[in-house]
């Protein structure tokens, strides 16, 4: 049989099912990757697992997102990280070591291996051919012990480059257009393969960052051959070894083909406050800039740095311009340095931040009220930067280079000749900023330090036969996990403290919803189209449980927050019929009764309390899915299954 790329991998770690679209499946893990903002409950639930060490082929701890250090709460969560990965078998990536997905690129991704990883762009890893997927902490947990991570199978969808990139056009570019077609709900339930002639004109970074975007598009991940580019990019990484070709089948069928001519593209921008929300820069007419921001997981590699580097070289940013610069890794600020190029941003006015997410999880530097941000990151959610009427645009680093140079969102072909970049046959190599775990027979004598920040887990309850549920909050189509449980560098600092987080859920929508879910006591939320999109942080979930959330009723849901729901003990339903949406409001009860016998039917009703209506739901939940629910969430599912 013919299979794509994806097909391929996944039947060589295939545990349990079989690779019917729609149907779950069960894989081997060969590499995790945690980051701090989401690490400390993936390493809280790995704790409670009770296994000594980790068991896949490398596990890395990444510290990137909360490196703020404005009391001790972050401080506390890094050690806390630190000593539980020495003592586990888990590499731990220092904070200023860089973005976690830019590391692993450089670093550790293999072409052919699974990743999963406590973050939405674990996707990332596809440039070099990996099957990467973002996931909640304790799938990620589960996955450090030895577990299958289990998934829905995809459906496969190809993309067909043609032609090459014209001079001011990008692999950001690219990942706009694909938004443009298919929207923040076009790739749910499926991969993303790209492939054609025109993959051969684009290096591993430059795929790194399409890969990358394709989590916007709730793609399960997206992913690029392994191919002589990939060769040589992990050859000047010093680890060519690392490289296998990895193809499709000539006759591998897809379910979804779409064709996209580079050559044919121009600059694009996301407008404020969605990633597909996607317009041509010099459609957008005269908008003034007041800040500038390039870095991010998306466009931090040496290639975006230098090219940026050259283009602000000998010039000044427009006075009402601030400019942020934080490259993806310290091996790409150190390459930076020693060239020189790290002058030019200097002298050009560039702020220079360090190696991490920064900016775009909202880790300062917040624009002025109102104010016009164009950052090449992947996400402009309303609210994300830190100020809620920041209105936030994404884009390539040329066109946020453009932009800075000139004040205005500038169409970047019009600074004139595209300036030369060539990137260097091998790059610096150093490692010294990842530290080993401790070998296992030390290991076992290890304490664990753990601050005065770090609290237990929420307690999920195993699913009742009856539940009565008023509903605690209805809102609209594609809420994010960021409307839910909002970041940025006053909520961050309490990732690991799920009593002082509640204080702020969903304080975008509604200020008043964590002191009403309280004392309604249990409740539900019901929501639109795509609910969950965004970011895998398992917060999203552990809060509304905390605030007594039982069950979540949504059009859809998207793949890695529909699984976080089940893990924490929430019943995910959706509407069997669209228009009964309209019958809910805040306030609404539904009385739920023979839960038990219900739920493995797919299908169950309930009347809302007070009136002659009676609603269906849809819970299409398998065996397993629905024990963890019976459980009480994955971590009793997990401890149960070893006993
Ligand atoms: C994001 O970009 O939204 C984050 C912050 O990296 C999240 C993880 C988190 O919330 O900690 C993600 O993408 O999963
Ligand atoms: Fe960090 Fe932003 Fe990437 Fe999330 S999207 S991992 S916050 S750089």
């Amino acid at each position: 049989m013919s299979l794509t790329i994806a097909q391929k991998i996944i039947s060589s770690h295939l545990l349990s099912g079989d690779m019917t679209p729609g149907s779950e499946i069960g894989l081997r893990i060969d590499q995790t990757l945690t980051q701090d903002a989401t690490g400390t409950m993936a390493y809280l639930a790995l704790e409670n697992i009770g296994i000594p060490r980790v068991k896949t082929e490398k596990s890395i701890a990444y510290i990137d997102h909360n490196t703020l250090q404005c009391g001790f709460e972050n401080a506390d969560d890094h050690r806390y990280i630190q000593s539980v990965a020495r003592k586990y078998g888990v590499f731990y990536s220092r904070p200023g070591n860089g973005i976690c997905h830019q590391v692993h690129l450089e670093r550790f991704g293999k072409p052919g291996k699974t990743l999963i990883g406590s973050d939405s762009h674990t996707p990332t890893a596809g440039g070099l051919g990996m099957l990467a997927m973002g996931a909640g902490g304790m799938d990620v947990a589960v996955a450090m012990g030895g577990g299958a991570y289990y998934i829905t199978m995809p459906k496969m969808y190809k993309v067909n480059l043609t032609g090459k990139l014209s001079p001011w056009v990008t692999a950001k570019d690219v990942s706009l257009e694909i938004l443009r077609i298919l929207s923040v709900k076009g790739g749910v339930g499926a991969i993303i393969e790209w492939g054609g002639e025109g993959v051969k004109t684009l290096s591993v970074p430059e795929r790194a960052t399409i890969t990358n975007m394709g989590a916007e598009l709730g793609a399960t991940t997206s992913i690029f051959p392994s191919d002589e580019i990939t060769r040589d990019f992990l050859r000047a990484q010093g680890r060519e070894e690392d490289f296998t070709p990895l193809e499709s089948d000539p006759g591998a069928e897809y379910d979804r083909i779409i064709n996209i001519d580079l050559s044919a593209l121009e600059p694009l921008v996301a407008c404020p406050h969605s990633p597909d929300n996607v317009a041509p820069v010099k459609e957008k007419g005269d908008i003034a800039v007041s800040q500038v921001c390039i870095g991010s997981c998306t466009n931090s590699s040496l290639r975006d740095m230098l090219r940026v580097a050259a283009i602000l070289k000998g010039k000044r940013i427009a006075d009402s311009v601030s400019l942020s610069i934080s490259p993806g890794t310290r091996q790409v600020l150190s390459m930076l340095s020693s060239c020189g190029a790290l002058s030019d941003l200097i002298a050009a006015g560039a702020r220079i931040l360090e190696c991490a997410c920064g900016p775009c999880i909202g880790m300062g530097f917040s624009p002025v009220s109102g104010g016009v941000s164009v950052r090449t990151f992947n996400r402009n959610f309303e609210g994300r930067s830190g100020t809620k009427d920041g209105q936030v645009y994404l884009a390539s680093p040329e066109t946020a280079a453009a932009a800075a140079l000139t004040g205005r969102l500038t169409d970047p072909r019009t600074l004139g000749a595209y300036p030369d970049v060539t990137l260097p046959e091998s790059f610096l190599v150093d490692d010294g900023g990842v530290i080993a775990p401790a070998p296992a027979e030390e290991a076992k004598d290890l304490a664990v330090e753990r601050g005065p920040n770090i609290k237990p887990f929420p307690k999920g309850e195993p699913l009742p036969d009856n539940m009565t549920l008023p509903v605690s909050l209805k809102v609209g189509d594609n809420i994010t996990t960021d409307h839910i449980m909002p970041a940025g560098a006053k909520v961050l600092p309490f990732r690991s403290n799920i009593p002082k987080m509640s204080e702020f859920c969903f304080g975008v929508c509604d200020e008043a919803f964590p002191q009403r879910a309280q004392e309604m006591g249990r409740s539900c939320i019901v929501g639109g189209a795509n609910y969950g999109q965004g970011s895998s942080r398992e917060h999203a979930a552990l809060v509304p449980l905390y605030l007594g959330v039982r069950a979540v009723i949504a059009q859809s849901f998207a793949r890695i927050h529909a699984a976080n729901l089940i893990n924490a003990g929430i019943l995910p339903l959706t509407f069997e019929r669209p228009e009964d949406y309209e019958k809910l409001a805040q306030g609404s009860t539904l009385i739920f009764t023979g839960l038990h016998a219900g739920v493995p039917t797919g299908r169950i009703t309930a009347p809302i309390e007070g009136t002659d209506e009676i609603i269906s739901f849809l819970c299409q939940l398998t065996e397993r899915q629905i024990s963890i629910l019976r459980c009480g969430g994955l971590l009793n599912y997990t401890r149960e299954a070893g006993k």
